[in-house]
């Protein structure tokens, strides 16, 4: 878990809107299904859980918020195995039974937006930039992915990626970067405190992003937005509207779910089922000659 989304914890409480006590259903049905930033195409993937929570949930409606493909660094690093492709392969079992499935591109799925003004629709998925999900309960939600409000937050997006392991590393380099410095007669420059100011300013950062896109729905006289995008899910009430984001399959597997009565919640798929985010990715195993 990134260092950031601890900070961001503490500031909240332990993932206070998420579900992750009683057992799992085996199969459950929701209204609808929203889920983003799942980075197919990257190791960070975590597609192994991705394909259970989509063998073991039906929907009417199910919303791929951006970012599900990586197509941004398979110019410079691809990775791709038979779990990749599963999940390609349940998302369209899903739109052959029946379920609405709607794909809104992100940043790193951007190739898609190329296709947008075509209106274009394959195998039962439909693209589009964005949409209004209305639920059950009469709700106007706005679905968009949320990198058109990105210039808020690039610090996030850097600091999420420096993991426990990065920080600590750091702070010991600071230490003999700090002896080098005494000898040469400087005086002491804290690194971690520099982080630690980074880090707030992340904070901030992500609090611009969850008004700026709070206030988009609010402008469109909506009652809520779900987006994606910052890799932290989190549901909450901002300046009058819901904000809503579902979160990722790369630091964590969470996925916003509607009840049939319109019920939102945010389910942590790893934390429901006891995943191991310690598990090793199978090496992949050379053809026996
Ligand atoms: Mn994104």
């Amino acid at each position: 878990m990134g260092y950031l989304l601890r900070q961001m914890q503490q500031r909240t409480g332990p993932a206070a809107t998420m579900t992750a006590s009683s057992a799992t259903p085996l199969r459950a049905r929701y209204r609808s299904v929203f889920i983003s930033d799942v980075h197919l195409g990257t190791r960070g993937c975590r597609s192994e859980f991705l394909i259970d929570f989509l063998r073991r949930v039906t929907c009417e409606q199910l919303y791929l918020v951006g970012d599900i493909i990586d197509g941004w660094r398979m110019r410079k690093s691809w990775y791709w195995d038979a779990d990749c492709d599963e999940v390609l392969r349940l998302i369209l079992r899903h739109a052959r039974a029946g379920t609405d499935v709607t794909y809104i591109p992100g940043n790193h799925d951007e190739l898609f937006r190329a296709w947008l003004p075509v209106g274009l629709e394959i195998a039962g998925i439909r693209l589009r930039a964005e949409a209004v999900h209305v639920t059950a309960d009469q709700r106007r939600l706005l679905v968009i992915h949320g990198d058109e409000f990105d210039s808020v937050v690039r610090y996030a997006r850097f600091l999420a990626l420096l993991g426990d392991w990065a920080y600590n590393a750091v702070l010991r380099l600071n230490t003999s970067f700090n002896a080098v410095r005494r000898r040469l007669g400087y005086p002491y420059w804290s690194l971690s405190a520099w982080l630690k100011r980074q880090v707030k300013e992340a904070v901030k950062a992500i609090d611009r992003f969850e008004q700026a896109l709070a206030g988009e729905a609010r402008r469109r006289g909506l009652d809520g937005v779900v987006c994606g995008h910052i890799h932290h899910a989190e549901m909450r009430e901002v300046g009058g509207v819901l904000y809503v984001n579902d979160g990722d399959w790369v630091e964590s597997c969470t996925a916003l779910v509607e009840h049939e009565d319109g019920r939102l919640e945010l389910i942590d798929w790893a934390a429901l089922n006891r995943f191991s985010f310690a598990a090793v990715r199978p090496a992949a195993v050379a053809h026996p000659a």
